[in-house]
């Protein structure tokens, strides 16, 4: 009685890695016996770290096991299952799928619930994965890091910002790196730098660096110390002690100042009807702007053609785009065909049904004059968003309105710690 399993969380080693987001298992018996029986199989939580729920329908949430009856036509059984929110693994390997035939294990696969977390609470393991991931996609300034950097120019500067685009454009460039570190290590995630508050795990030597005036300050193991693009090293000073949250930014010339919006006040913006078009051109000044600029004149990451030298600009931008992502699961803002969901931009790139550049190639006519790195890479769990992504496919990474055979997102394969996959009413489910 040999049990074949479909999952859609595959990767070119046929291991398993979920988000929060579920996913259809089907179950059938292969080389089956006209004599064969059906067979009553339970599936349920086999690791000690990463957990996940089951369910016989897709849903915002399971229970700890499922049993289905597998038929001895072959006809498959099936069900969902996904990372129990606040579960995540650390590791592959300490989540696993146990497979029961009444008392009986079967058999246990190893997978991983893997997810976006707060980069000052990692551990070590982790925090070491991420940066030796960075270091190699790097290559001491001559790796593909190269072209991720060349994107993020003054050129380019209106394909990603001042208009609506700009969180959408930041996902696919944050979805972009992450698909390269997971390349070089698939256990790997883009965490993020909560710059809201103290965060001296992030700050010290062993990770983004310890204050320094110039630059920071790493350990010689860190492959961050060896870092070099244009020019070798990397130009930051902080403006507040490693143990603090950045401070108020002055914001004229008499010295006046303002805070850099916290958590709790970007999840608010967008005015009484929560709309995006009022949440963005705020969220993309401040906290955005104001978290790039908490650091001294001449640090990489204050500016947009250098800010992309520094590897802590990628957290901050996880950060920025997890915001976005609890934003649109507070209000139910993953629907783009609700108005308040999106506002059209106008400028090319900033339309939802618009392509975004560099991904889809073009140049000239409004787009910059080349293209770096070109189109985007599938990840080994899904084609999406494919190739040349458009805005609307970055709104609905999690799939929780459930048109992902529609233009609107799919499951892209990432998700952070703290926001969970929730299903919109209204959705298909
Ligand atoms: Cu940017």
């Amino acid at each position: 009685m040999p049990i074949q399993l479909e999952l859609p969380n595959l990767d070119s080693a046929n291991r398993i890695f979920m988000t929060w987001v579920p996913n259809r298992v089907r179950v059938r018996q292969v080389d089956v016996q006209s004599s064969d029986p059906d067979v009553t199989l339970t599936f349920r939580n086999g690791g000690s770290v990463g957990q996940f729920w089951f369910s016989d329908t897709r849903a915002t949430d399971g229970a700890d096991e499922v049993t289905v009856t597998v038929r001895s036509d072959g006809t498959p059984a099936e069900f969902w299952m996904a990372g129990r929110f606040m579960r995540p693994s650390e590791n592959f390997g300490d989540a696993a799928i146990a497979v029961f035939q009444g008392d009986t294990l079967l058999g246990s696969l190893p997978a991983m619930v893997r997810v976006r977390k707060n980069a000052n609470t990692l551990s070590e393991t982790e925090r070491d994965r991420f940066l030796s991931a960075l270091g190699v996609l790097n290559g001491q300034g001559a790796g593909r890091f190269q072209d991720l950097r060349a994107i993020h120019t003054r050129e380019a500067d209106l394909e990603a910002h001042r208009n609506s685009g700009f969180p959408p454009w930041h996902r696919a460039y944050m979805l972009d790196l992450e698909r390269e570190l997971q390349a070089i290590d698939p256990e790997v995630s883009l965490h993020y730098w909560r710059f809201d508050q103290p965060a001296a795990n992030v700050f010290s030597a062993d990770f983004m660096g310890a204050s320094g005036i110039g630059r920071p300050v790493f350990s010689a193991g860190n492959p961050l110390n060896s870092w070099s693009t244009e020019l070798p090293g990397i130009r930051r000073t902080l403006n507040f002690a490693p143990d603090e949250a950045p401070p108020p930014i002055v914001i004229d010339s008499f010295g006046r100042t303002e805070p850099v919006n916290d958590e709790a006040t970007t999840l608010g913006l967008g005015g009484g009807n929560n709309e995006y078009g009022v949440f963005r051109s705020i969220y993309e000044r401040n906290p955005h702007g104001f978290a790039h600029v908490s650091f001294s004149r001449d640090s990489d990451i204050g500016d947009v053609p250098t800010a992309a030298r520094d590897p802590l600009f990628f957290m901050l931008h996880s950060n920025v785009d997890r915001l976005w992502a609890k934003w649109q699961w507070l209000h139910r803002r993953s629907d783009r065909t609700i108005a308040e969901t999106y506002l059209q931009g106008g400028r090319i790139g900033h339309n939802l049904d618009d392509t975004m550049w560099p991904w889809n190639r073009e140049t000239g006519n409004g787009r910059p004059s080349s293209a770096p790195g070109g189109a985007l890479q599938s990840s080994p769990l899904t084609d999406l968003p494919g190739p040349s992504p458009t805005v609307a496919q970055m709104i609905d990474f999690m799939n929780v309105t459930g048109r992902s055979n529609q233009p609107s997102g799919g499951d892209l394969g990432f998700c952070y710690d703290d926001v969970p996959f929730e299903i919109e009413v209204g959705g298909i489910t």
